[in-house]
């Protein structure tokens, strides 16, 4: 996958018709190719010029240079821009491929930034999240992330880290009676470390939520309200709703912003003990919703009906009443009792959904992929190695353990790069990103 050293070039706007179109230029040969085509030197950063796209048909483009290492991929970068025609944008970068470039693979600009340390890799991945983000909240995210937020806190907790690395290995070849006192000082260091690590740990479990949506699988016995409560949390009809038991059958997917932050519900087909092989398929579905859930809301006419639902402690779980508007029922504990027909508490439960990430600082939040967080749980892992009893009996794996954990932690913005990682990181963009 490692980029080469030839100008490559492709069209970095969407495809189809529109007011412009651009095609960019990268390499050592970007501005020579120009020259060659339209037999012109451009001096000045940004220029107009006629390209010639073919026997008697020229374009009038906007040229701007950005000279190596002042660009995005720090090479020479040329952006052509033109009408926003695909006949148009075909031709100029035919002629560009005439002249010598070669055609950019997904994601070969931004590798190039990486490759020639203008970015991060976080930052890299920061770049396809900024493209992807559908709330403020995954905005914010992944632009405090290409601005280098998350390397920042990653190496607070390098910093925190090599302080303890540092007492560690000075203590090894250390043969003194007052040995006892240094190792009382690893050991609340390292407490203390892991309670550091632990919240850390959980702001960043929560901040990938944030980066994606925010899945929240609605379930409960037939007919308690599940599709009447997502319709009104949405504001429109997205789900059938019936007197009838088993209405909803399959997984009905939507979505809407709360606060800022994008959640996607999942309504549910109703659980409970059936032998109609339709509704046995829903409640197969349902139960397999409930596994990418965030949030599971457990929504129920009766409290009773709550103990008959499966329960994921590593979730969050809101319990919910439904049907106040019949008879006034007490909300249960870490739950509310609303009514989804006349809305009664509906905002209060949609501050729940918020509320856990809203306590986060809304302008510190990072954009955390799957990858980040495999990384740091490997690295939580060496960390709850380090017990008191490997303190005193050896502190050679302490040691070791640490350097692996700090090593695991810098792998997410500087990694130790193979071709096939990369590939898969830069083959999620777009041609011309
Ligand atoms: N009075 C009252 N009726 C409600 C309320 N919520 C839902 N209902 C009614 O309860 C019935 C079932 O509602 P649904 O939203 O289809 O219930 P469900 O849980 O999705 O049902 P299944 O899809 O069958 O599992 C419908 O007749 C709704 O109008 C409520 O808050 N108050
Ligand atoms: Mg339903």
């Amino acid at each position: 996958m490692l980029s080469g050293k030839e100008t490559i070039v492709a069209c970095s706007t969407p495809p189809g018709r529109g007011a412009i179109s651009v095609i960019r230029l990268s390499g050592d040969k970007a501005l020579s190719i120009i020259q060659k085509i339209t037999k012109n030197k451009p001096k000045k950063e940004t220029s107009l010029l006629n390209f010639p796209l073919d026997e008697g048909l020229n374009e009038k483009c906007v040229l701007t240079i950005f000279k190596s290492p002042n660009s995005y991929t720090g090479e020479d970068v040329v952006e052509i821009s033109t009408h926003g025609n695909p006949l148009i944008v075909e031709k100029v970068i035919n002629k560009c491929l005439n002249s010598g470039a070669k055609i950019a693979k997904p994601g070969e600009f931004t590798l190039r930034a990486f490759l020639n340390n203008k970015l991060t890799l976080d930052q890299s991945e920061a770049v396809v999240e900024i493209i992807n983000a559908n709330s403020k909240a995954s905005l914010k995210a992944a632009q405090n992330s290409l601005d280098g937020g998350l390397k920042v806190k990653i190496s607070k907790v390098q910093e925190k880290l090599r302080e303890i690395r540092v007492l560690v290995e000075t203590l090894i070849d250390f043969v003194d009676e007052d040995i006892e006192v240094y190792l009382d000082e690893i050991i609340s260091k390292i407490v203390e470390f892991k309670s550091f690590f632990k919240t850390f740990d959980e702001d960043m479990k929560s901040y990938s939520s944030i980066s994606g949506d925010v899945k929240v699988v609605v379930i409960g016995p037939p007919n308690s309200g599940k599709s009447s409560l997502i319709n009104a949390i949405i504001g429109e009809k997205v789900s059938i709703v019936n007197k009838e038991r088993g209405t909803t059958r399959d997984v009905v997917t939507s979505s809407c912003e709360i606060d800022g932050i994008r959640f996607v519900f999942k309504d549910t087909a109703g659980i409970h003990e059936t032998s109609n092989k339709i509704e046995e398929e829903g409640i197969k579905l349902s139960k397999k919703a409930l596994k990418s859930a965030d949030i599971v809301l457990y929504l129920a006419e009766k409290k009773s009906d709550f103990d008959k639902m499966p329960i994921f402690k590593s979730k969050k779980n809101i319990f919910v009443l439904n049907k106040i508007d019949l008879v006034d029922k007490k909300a249960p504990p870490e739950g509310f009792a609303i009514s989804a027909k006349t809305k009664k508490n509906l905002k209060l439960l949609k501050a729940a959904l918020t509320q856990s990430f809203l306590k986060l600082n809304q302008e510190e939040v990072l954009s955390i992929n799957i990858r980040h967080l495999k990384l740091i749980k490997q690295a939580y892992k060496k960390v709850t190695l380090i017990s008191t009893n490997l303190i005193g009996s050896n502190l050679e794996l302490v040691a070791e353990n640490l350097r692996n954990c700090d090593e695991l932690l810098g792998e997410i913005y500087d990694p130790i790069s193979s071709d096939d990682m990369l590939g898969k990181i830069f083959n999620k963009f777009c041609i011309g990103k």
